[in-house]
């Protein structure tokens, strides 16, 4: 891997190696990088910035917003909507899509972004992170409304997160694999740290909230009970457990070492296909995990493929190495 290459370098040379961002989406997402270059500092100053604890508002899930899902989501908006490069974005934190205001030139693109993702964690000084998606809005349709964001996670032209733990890391992919970057905070550059990243596609690791164990459905019990069995049990191996409660945090370890991470469909509130969202959790984190070799589904079909019908759908998840993905997924019945 080439030494001291920035992120606005690693892009200007994809731009040039294959086409793959035009000069419009290379602008996006360095002003998407240069937002998370903030967020990671408000996050850092903590109570000495006054941002910590509840915004006492709610957002349209019925979520308690957290001061610092503002402060995200503001930084999100106001560094994006002015550059030309956007149409309109949606976030976790706004009930409906936000319209580049008419002051501004319109770009070709769609933003969706959950600002501040695992916010039970925010003020416990436990890794959190910025999710995004980035969809071009369908050619010959006039204005911009919500039916233009509802495109199935196969149509997005680049996805990323950006992990504010004990380093703040961008992970980045435009559909040629996957880079991640790591902030300089004394040049105040994201450089590139790793190139091509691999999930392997064998595991003894899972990530999964085990005290919803009881609500689950058949399929995912009989996974996890096998993987709780260990060496005595069908699998003949011990696995290991890990679970965060930041979906950042958690897919961000299987990125760098494997393992697999489930947020099922369970039985507390069955209208609701999961707790994660579709277009701004899932369809970026699954892009990113298949892009570095793995896989992910909702357990019966590739998350990538699902039709969303509405902005803040939910969706369940299954994803990271390729062989668990694919046990779990086959103890379903096939739809
Ligand atoms: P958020 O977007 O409101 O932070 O919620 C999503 C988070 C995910 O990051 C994480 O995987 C999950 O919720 C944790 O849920 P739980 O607290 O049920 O374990
Ligand atoms: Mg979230």
């Amino acid at each position: 891997m080439p030494k001291n290459v920035s992120l606005t370098r690693y892009l200007i040379e994809q731009q040039r190696a294959d086409g793959l961002i035009p000069g419009q989406l290379r602008l996006l997402l360095e002003v998407v990088a240069r937002a998370c270059k903030s967020i990671s500092q408000a996050v850092t100053k903590g109570a000495l910035g006054n941002v910590l604890g509840s915004a006492e508002s709610e957002n349209v899930q019925g979520e308690v917003q957290k001061k610092l899902d503002i402060i995200a989501n503001e930084v999100l908006i106001e560094a994006n909507e002015w550059g030309g490069h956007l149409a309109a974005m949606a976030s976790e934190e706004m009930d409906s899509i936000y319209v580049v205001p008419n002051r501004y030139p319109q770009g070709e693109y769609l933003l969706l972004f959950d600002p501040l993702d695992g916010s039970s964690n925010i003020d416990v000084n436990v890794s959190i992170g910025t999710i995004f998606s980035v969809l071009k809005k369908p050619e010959g349709s006039p204005g911009v409304q919500e039916s233009d964001f509802l495109q199935a996670g196969s149509k997005q032209v680049a996805a990323g997160y950006c992990i504010y733990g004990p380093q703040t890391t961008l992970v980045l992919t435009v559909g040629s694999g996957v880079a991640m970057f790591t902030l300089d905070r004394e040049q105040g550059s994201f450089m590139l740290t790793q190139e091509d990243i691999q999930i392997p596609a064998d595991t003894k690791e899972f990530a999964v909230n085990m005290s919803n164990m009881r609500h689950w459905d058949a399929p995912v019990k009989r996974y996890i009970d096998e993987c709780l069995a260990g060496k005595d049990g069908p699998r003949g191996k011990d696995f290991n457990m890990r679970w965060i409660a930041s979906m950042v945090a958690d897919v961000h370890r299987i990125l760098m070492r494997g393992g697999v991470f489930l947020y099922p469909w369970d039985k507390r509130e069955p209208e609701k296909a999961g707790k994660l969202r579709l277009m701004y959790e899932a369809n970026p984190m699954s892009w990113l995990v298949e892009q570095a070799g793995g896989a992910a589904t909702n357990g019966r079909q590739r998350i990538l493929d699902l039709e969303p019908t509405k902005l803040h759908e939910r969706v369940a998840v299954v994803l990271g190495s390729k062989n668990e993905v694919g046990r779990l997924t086959g103890y379903h019945e096939p739809l």
